[in-house]
């Protein structure tokens, strides 16, 4: 019987993606689990387990408790923050991922999900359309992790036979949950403040354009890659995925359509070098071919759904 663990289920993604597998699989079959409590309808709709991934005994016993079969590995410390605190990024986001690789390794559990990120591209990396496989030279600690993170993955694919599977996300866009801690927060935070009828400070220039994509594609991806048949899975690094391209003027713009009044200004700080160096267009041409994935929002329906969706 498949049972599904979410680790970092109060976070922006583990909050949609637990209540999208509740919808999908059944309240009893998604246990939620992360260090801090999540939110409300989170705990209303099914089990919670306060776990600290860190820690591989009560890792396991949860694992054990609940009879996992499967586990979707979502706590990490994203871009901004990890810069603040690198040996620790490091720690949490390698020691992490480890402990639950060696799960399915023991045969433990049967499958993984772990994300990876458009932030194991680097300034030597193409910008435009980038492809699977490119060159890689990330300059952020978290980057660093995750193409670590991938390099692991494939390696306990390959020499230990664990069904890993991973998509690198472009920023990620939703009203459920606020972010936490990336460089693409922004293009969260501008929603907010068109609601709030205030002025936006942006903390990247005008013209950076970087690979984002709206919630409900990403969990729609994630959930397509778990459940698609394992020979279709070629890729166990991490697959590229695209949904849209936009700058901070392009959203601003967008935005302004609908909120006259709006108003924006730019304060570029250090989150701007994080940016200028990723790319700014991907190429998902084989995650296509592979296992079907298509984005499904562009920027003027994802602005629509924010600003109707967003309460303030
Ligand atoms: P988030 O920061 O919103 O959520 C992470 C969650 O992990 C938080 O709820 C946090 O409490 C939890 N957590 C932190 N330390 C923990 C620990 N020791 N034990 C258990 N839980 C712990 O992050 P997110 O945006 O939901 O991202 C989830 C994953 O997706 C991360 O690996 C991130 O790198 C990746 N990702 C996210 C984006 C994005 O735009 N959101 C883009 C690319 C990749
Ligand atoms: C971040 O900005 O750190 C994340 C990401 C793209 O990995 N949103």
């Amino acid at each position: 019987m498949k049972k599904v663990l979410v680790i970092g289920s109060a976070g922006q993604i583990g909050t949609e993606l637990v209540l999208t597998l509740r919808e999908k699989f059944g309240n009893e079959a998604i246990i939620a689990a992360d260090i801090k409590e999540p939110a409300a309808v989170i705990l209303e709709s099914g089990a919670f387990e306060k776990l600290d991934i860190l820690n591989k005994e009560a890792l396991l016993a949860v694992v054990t408790k609940h009879k996992i079969t499967e586990i979707y590995l979502l706590a990490a410390l994203l871009s901004a923050t990890a810069e603040a605190n690198p040996k620790f990024a490091w720690q949490l986001n390698m020691e992490g991922l480890f402990n639950v690789l060696d799960l399915a390794k023991d045969k433990i559990i049967e499958k993984v999900f772990w994300p990876s990120s458009i932030a194991v591209f680097g300034p030597t990396t193409p910008k435009l359309n980038t492809p699977q496989v490119t060159t890689m030279e990330p300059t952020t600690v978290y980057g660093i992790s995750k193409q670590a993170g991938e390099r692991w993955c494939e390696y306990y694919h390959d020499k230990y036979g664990v069904d890993v599977r991973s998509i690198r996300y472009p920023g990620l866009i939703s009203y459920t949950s606020l972010p936490g801690g990336g460089t693409t927060d922004y293009a969260v935070d501008i929603f907010y403040s068109a609601k709030k009828q205030e002025d936006f400070t942006c903390f990247l220039s005008e013209e950076t354009a970087l690979p984002m994509m709206y919630m409900e594609d990403a969990i729609r991806a994630t959930i397509d890659l778990m459940e698609a048949p394992v020979e279709n899975v070629k890729v166990r690094s991490s697959y590229n995925i695209a949904g849209l391209t936009f700058t901070p003027a392009e959203i601003f713009e967008a935005i302004k359509a609908h909120v006259p009044n709006f108003k924006i200004n730019y304060q570029p700080d250090f989150r701007q070098d994080i940016a200028n160096s990723w790319p700014s267009s991907i190429d998902d041409r084989v995650a296509k071919a592979d296992w079907g994935w298509d984005s499904k929002y562009d920027l003027e329906k994802m602005t629509q759904v924010m600003l109707d969706n967003i309460s303030v």
